[in-house]
């Protein structure tokens, strides 16, 4: 008999979040599998896990999302589970069908309770039927033009077109008035034929510039379904999230409290399991209506962790084994105020173009409160073939401004050279007035952050590269310098690229 929980976890993902997820089998003391493509022979999350196998070329199709291959190296190398991290498979109810095909447990939902979340359609009927507010609406999916009419006729202009499959943004259509909407709903269906194979939209009212608030819940297999409160997520840039909080300046006590137990119930009326989120938004006026279901650990997760005082990862392992969760998820409250900052290669300066190539020199950021959650290190290759996030910077402080100074002092002390990274730009969104006020909506960066100016001091800068080199020349046992058939710093720096402290 075994003294851990599983005898082998095989981790189906990369970068930062298959390194978090070993963190937590490592506490667990259950011994991993890492998979990987052969862009990442050299990747972090391979050397640290006990044992890796190469699952195939770059092609995610190929590779991480090769389900056959992932099962069979699941199987060959005796691991009794497989973490799917975010992305990827995670939200696939083919992965949890196959895994329990093979004996190998899951460690997320059924396949039945992520088959409901995926379809919108489905998921707002189930969700209302419970008593969860969702947004003024379509009952089921639009039959024909009449049917979408009289709904718009109800709901009243402007309203929005979605997928039934989507999620993301992709497929929607903003309708200001009815003689667009034969036109939008054409269109709509062409976009979700095209993106998910399912021309199935639907029509809710469009709500104004609202803030997108999730409740993360958790749920065992001994009848306990709780939430862990809100993260506030509203500062996104194209349905990309770049910056998250706990607690969320738009909540009361009283929102609060209504919204995590519509979160409860919506996780219990669709029989869940294990960690999940509930997305809401929630207008101008304080209501709030539920918008979809994340059945997975989610990338902002560690900021419900900072402020509870939990980890997740350890308690979906947990609770995936079949015990109780954690008796201290039972008292959790909020403490402090925690923000997280997603440190992705893309050139801000340059509309967010990827950027790729060799992580020259790599300095992470320290002290209290301070937490990194990074797939990469000085050496590491940073391709274009996948999502773009190279590590995740949360902190946590006593109060909201300092949160937001200890952020910025923090990406402030994060170096990395060799790509560019949005670290400055994420600064300059901190350091905003609408930011700092707490005026967080679904519109800040296009509102906000469109025109932004690009401070670049030459001589500072230039002074910052040749500190850089000369530290990577003295190959301090700290530093991690690589040889010299990569560009040097000097050719890919770009405008803030090197660190140096912001003082403004
Ligand atoms: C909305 C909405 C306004 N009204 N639905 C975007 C992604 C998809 N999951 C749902 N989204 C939205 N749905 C109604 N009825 C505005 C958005 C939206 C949004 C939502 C969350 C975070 C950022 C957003 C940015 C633009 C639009």
């Amino acid at each position: 008999m075994s003294d851990t929980l599983f005898k082998k976890i095989l981790v189906a993902n990369r970068g930062e979040i298959a390194v978090r997820i070993i963190n937590a089998c490592r506490l667990l003391k259950i011994p991993t599998l890492a998979i990987y493509s052969t862009a990442d022979a050299d990747a972090v999350h391979v050397r640290m896990a006990d044992e890796a196998i190469e699952i195939g070329p770059p092609p995610p199709l190929e590779s991480y999302l090769a389900l056959d291959k992932i099962i069979a190296a699941a199987k060959s190398f005796h691991c009794d589970a497989i973490h799917p991290g975010y992305g990827f498979l995670a939200e696939n109810p083919l992965f949890p069908e196959r895994c329990e095909e093979a004996g190998i447990t899951f460690i997320g939902p059924s396949a039945k309770a992520m088959r409901l979340m995926g379809n919108k359609v489905e998921a707002r009927i189930k969700m209302s039927g419970a008593g969860v507010p969702v947004i003024p609406g379509m009952k089921g999916a639009g039959a024909d033009l009449r049917t979408f009419e009289e709904a718009a006729h109800e709901a009243g202009y402007p309203v929005l077109i979605k997928a039934a499959a989507g999620g993301g943004g992709k497929g929607m259509r903003v309708v200001h008035e009815p003689e667009e909407l034969q036109a939008s709903v054409e269109a709509a269906m062409r976009e979700a034929k095209n993106a998910f194979g399912d021309d199935t939209v639907y029509l809710e009212k469009y709500l104004e510039n609202p803030r997108h608030i999730e409740f993360q819940v958790m749920a065992d297999n001994h009848g306990n379904t709780i939430h862990l409160f809100e993260r506030e997520c509203s500062i996104q840039r194209r349905h990309q999230k770049i910056i998250e909080e706990s607690p969320s300046m738009a909540l009361t006590p009283a929102l609060r409290a209504q919204m995590g137990q519509a979160a409860v119930r919506a996780a219990e009326t669709a029989g869940y399991r294990n960690a999940g989120t509930v997305e809401f938004l929630v207008d101008k006026n304080g209501g709030f209506y539920f918008l979809e279901m994340n059945t997975r650990i989610q990338v902002e997760h560690p900021v419900t962790e900072m402020t509870t005082g939990s980890d997740l990862v350890v308690e979906q392992i947990r609770i995936a084994a079949g015990e109780k969760m954690s008796e201290y998820l039972f008292r959790a409250s909020q403490r402090g105020h925690a923000i997280e900052c997603r440190v992705y290669a893309e050139d801000a300066e340059n509309n967010f173009f990827p950027s790729s190539g060799n992580i020259l020199y790599y300095e992470e950021p320290v002290g209290p409160g301070i937490r990194v959650d990074s797939g990469v290190t000085g050496g590491t290759k940073v391709g274009v073939e996948y999502d773009p996030i190279l590590a995740k910077l949360i902190v946590h402080a006593p109060t909201r401004d300092l949160a937001i100074a200890k952020m910025i002092a923090a990406l402030g002390d994060y170096h990395i050279l060799g790509i560019k990274t949005s670290r400055k730009f994420m600064m300059d969104v901190l350091a905003h007035p609408e930011f700092k006020a707490g005026r967080t909506y679904t519109d800040f960066i296009p509102t906000h952050m469109q025109d932004r100016e690009v401070d670049v001091i030459p001589a500072v800068e230039t002074a910052a590269a040749a500190a850089a080199l000369a530290m990577m020349k003295s190959a301090k046992p700290n530093m991690t310098a690589i040889k010299a058939t990569t560009p040097s710093p000097w050719q890919t720096i770009g405008a803030w690229e090197i660190g140096m402290r912001i003082t403004k």
